[in-house]
């Protein structure tokens, strides 16, 4: 049923430290009306991300943050409710960074259309989205893995991580992943990660890690940094990739961090140390949304999503980013396709 009011998740204040259920602000507007070459969305998925905590704070990144009292800025899959722009038609799935709220409008900038069936709608998030595409470019542009090397990717359970150690198998690697669980090291081993490692319980991350990379370590593709970061340098080839992706176990930060800071250990190795953004592939997205499609579909890259139920949790979901509660891509449902 289509709602008459706009339910909007707000951002209340920059938190300090890890962000509480007081840094966002519900409100409740009226349904916007599409102007000319305009379409009005009606959001069914809302994403959870780790990059929205740097949105939240003030300090110098590569993109603005957002100000107090800003629509959380956040992805989502919706479907066209109304159209005055020609590209689009009534009833059509898109997939936009349209922010936490029931409707949007938008111009068609940014937006992408989304072709699959409605039970694989969350996949434009996911394994088929922004997550999949920095796997895809990241893992394959800037890691360069070929067949044998070893490739150990961080938060290998999550949306980006997943599709990693699966793409270094379909290119003939030995894949280890970490995480933060026994059933998310034992989900890694289902997914035909070669070994898995409970970062939490792990006596010796570097000790465990090193019995998990035999023949050393040539990419190492990271989304969390900190000290399972500082364990895979020591670890590293001659000539390794190492991939920056993501620092999550320091966005919460209140303090800039400290660490063994090894660099002699890329000097020694003439590795290369490349930090990416999924969006200086954009011109490319088509290519991987095709490839990773393509795997899907011949059963090599299979996929998780955490889908929370209701607007009212995305605040929730997205805390939970910072604990592990997500197994593969955290999303929030929020309303059903009209037929
Ligand atoms: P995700 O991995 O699905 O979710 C975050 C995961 O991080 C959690 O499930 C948790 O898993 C782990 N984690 C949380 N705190 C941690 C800590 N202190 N130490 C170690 N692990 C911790 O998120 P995602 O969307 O796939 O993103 C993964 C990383 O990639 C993030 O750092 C994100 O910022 C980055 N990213 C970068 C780009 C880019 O263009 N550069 C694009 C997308 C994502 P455990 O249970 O294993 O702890
Ligand atoms: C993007 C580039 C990067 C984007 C998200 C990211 C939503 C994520 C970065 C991070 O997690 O650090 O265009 O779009």
């Amino acid at each position: 049923m289509e709602r008459r009011v706009n339910r909007q998740w707000r951002l209340a204040s920059y938190p300090e430290g890890l962000p509480r259920e007081s840094t966002f602000r519900y409100e409740e507007g009226p349904v916007p009306e599409p102007a000319e070459g305009q379409v009005l969305i009606r959001s069914l998925y809302l994403s959870v991300d780790p990059y929205q905590r740097g949105r939240m704070s003030s300090r110098r990144s590569y993109a603005k943050p957002m100000e107090i009292g800003d629509v959380i800025v956040g992805g989502v899959v919706g479907q066209v409710m109304r159209s005055r722009h020609p590209g689009y038609r009534e009833g059509q799935f898109v997939v936009g960074l349209l922010g936490w709220q029931d409707y949007a409008l938008s111009d068609g900038e940014g937006l992408r259309r989304v072709d699959l069936e409605p039970g694989l709608l969350p996949g434009a998030l996911g394994v088929l989205g922004m997550p999949g595409l920095t796997a895809y470019f990241g893992l394959l542009e800037v890691g360069r893995p070929k067949p044998g090397e070893t490739v150990v990717v961080s938060g290998a359970a999550g949306a980006v991580g997943l599709v990693v150690g699966q793409i270094a198998k379909i290119k003939g690697c030995r894949a280890v992943g970490l995480s933060g669980t026994d059933e998310k090291a034992a989900l890694l081993r289902e997914m035909g990660f070669d070994a898995a490692i409970n970062y939490k319980s792990a006596a010796d991350i570097r000790e465990a890690l090193a019995q998990a990379c035999p023949r050393g370590v040539d990419v190492y593709f990271d989304n969390v940094g900190g000290p399972i970061t500082d364990a895979a340098l020591t670890l590293i080839n001659l000539k390794a990739r190492i991939i920056i992706c993501g620092q999550i176990s320091q966005y919460n930060a209140t303090r800039p961090p400290r660490g063994p800071r090894q660099f002699h250990l890329i000097l020694a190795a003439r590795a290369r140390l490349q930090g990416i953004l999924v969006s200086d592939w954009e011109d490319r997205y088509e290519e991987g949304l095709a490839a990773l499609a393509g795997w899907i579909r011949e059963g090599r890259l299979r996929y998780r999503e955490t889908v929370a139920e209701g607007f009212e949790n995305a605040p929730v979901a997205f805390l939970g980013l910072f604990h592990g509660h997500n197994v593969g891509k955290m999303l929030v449902k929020v309303a059903d396709p009209a037929v």
